[in-house]
């Protein structure tokens, strides 16, 4: 009797910690598909290099034209302040659409959207609200673009 209940006991044992080494199995399988659906999800996400990503923040930004290439979609900017993202200081900027650029000359005052996606930041809704002659630099701690914040651009 004694003896019985024992073996019943190992068997029990025994039961269990087979048990345990199949969900342990399944749990690294199961973890193994996963990794594998992450990754072909990722790569679907990942979007070709010239397409543009969601934008994380955007930012309403006033500043003076410093020039512009309305060919590449590039202008020089000293813009204001952006509360919470970067200090004012003169830099580069990309446009969403190069063609907003177009007949804007170096003096003008713009009103823009800078959208900031994980990847890069760009400028969108730029409009001319007036025009400063000679064009007015915003005074800058750092133009370089190192300053916090900057890292986005591209
Ligand atoms: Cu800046």
């Amino acid at each position: 009797m004694k003896l019985r209940n024992l073996l019943q006991l190992v068997a029990a044992i025994v039961r269990w910690s087979g048990y345990l080494r199949t969900v342990r199995i399944v749990t690294r399988q199961l973890h193994w598909l996963l990794s594998l659906v992450a990754l072909f999800f990722a790569g679907c996400d990942r979007p070709p290099s010239n397409a543009t990503s969601p934008t994380v923040a955007s930012y309403a930004v006033r500043g003076v034209l410093q020039s512009a290439d309305a060919t590449k979609g590039r202008a020089v900017i000293a813009h204001e302040e952006i509360p919470g993202y970067m200090v004012a200081m003169t830099m580069e900027f990309t446009a969403v659409q190069p063609a907003e650029l177009a007949g804007l000359v170096p003096g003008d005052v713009l009103t823009f959207e800078l959208r900031v996606t994980e990847q890069e930041s760009r400028i969108t809704q730029v409009k001319k609200v007036g025009h400063t002659t000679p064009p007015a630099t915003i005074a800058t701690e750092d133009a370089t673009g190192t300053a916090p914040g900057c890292g986005a651009g591209g």
